[in-house]
């Protein structure tokens, strides 16, 4: 198995309430498309404590609250995704965070083609392997055991 010579890269990606609720399926075909494995799914409402964790580095900023608020207000889908540098790859097809910007420069990723504003802009990944794994334990860490 060629896997155990070259492990796939994880990442951490989640499919926000307002865009898992209206375009999950189109997101979800999206993800296959671009050729990564789904190696673990769950829909979720994330607590507050899940959505202060993911953001913790913006905690101060004007839009936190509304921020946290948007995270918790209904289901997630949330996923572990493997390819081959899963972590940069994921974070290009989801796109710039603005989708006004995302339509002008990326208009194939997701946040082009499904965010609604800067806030609820469809989807959420990592930013790097270490962030990954931390929020893959938040998430799935106690679901091994049950
Ligand atoms: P993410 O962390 O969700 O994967 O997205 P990102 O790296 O593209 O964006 P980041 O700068 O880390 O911001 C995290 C999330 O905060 C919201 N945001 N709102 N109102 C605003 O100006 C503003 N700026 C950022 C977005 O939901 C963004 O995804």
């Amino acid at each position: 198995e060629l896997e155990f010579f070259f492990p796939k890269e994880q990442t951490f990606a989640l499919i926000k309430p307002d865009a898992a609720k209206t375009h999950k399926d189109e997101i979800m075909k999206k993800v296959k498309e671009a050729g990564f494995s789904i190696s673990k799914v769950k829909e979720q409402a994330l607590t507050r404590e899940m959505a202060e964790q993911f953001y913790k580095d913006h905690k101060g900023k004007p839009f936190f609250e509304q921020l946290v608020n948007c995270m918790t207000q209904g289901p997630s889908v949330i996923m572990v995704l493997s390819k081959e540098n899963a972590v940069e790859e994921w974070r290009q097809l989801m796109g710039p965070t603005d989708p006004e910007e995302a339509k002008k420069t990326c208009p194939e990723s997701i946040r082009a083609q499904f965010a609604h504003d800067i806030l609820s802009n469809a989807v959420h990944g990592s930013s790097n392997t270490e962030h990954a794994l931390r929020s893959i334990q938040l998430v799935f860490g106690e679901l091994d055991a049950d």
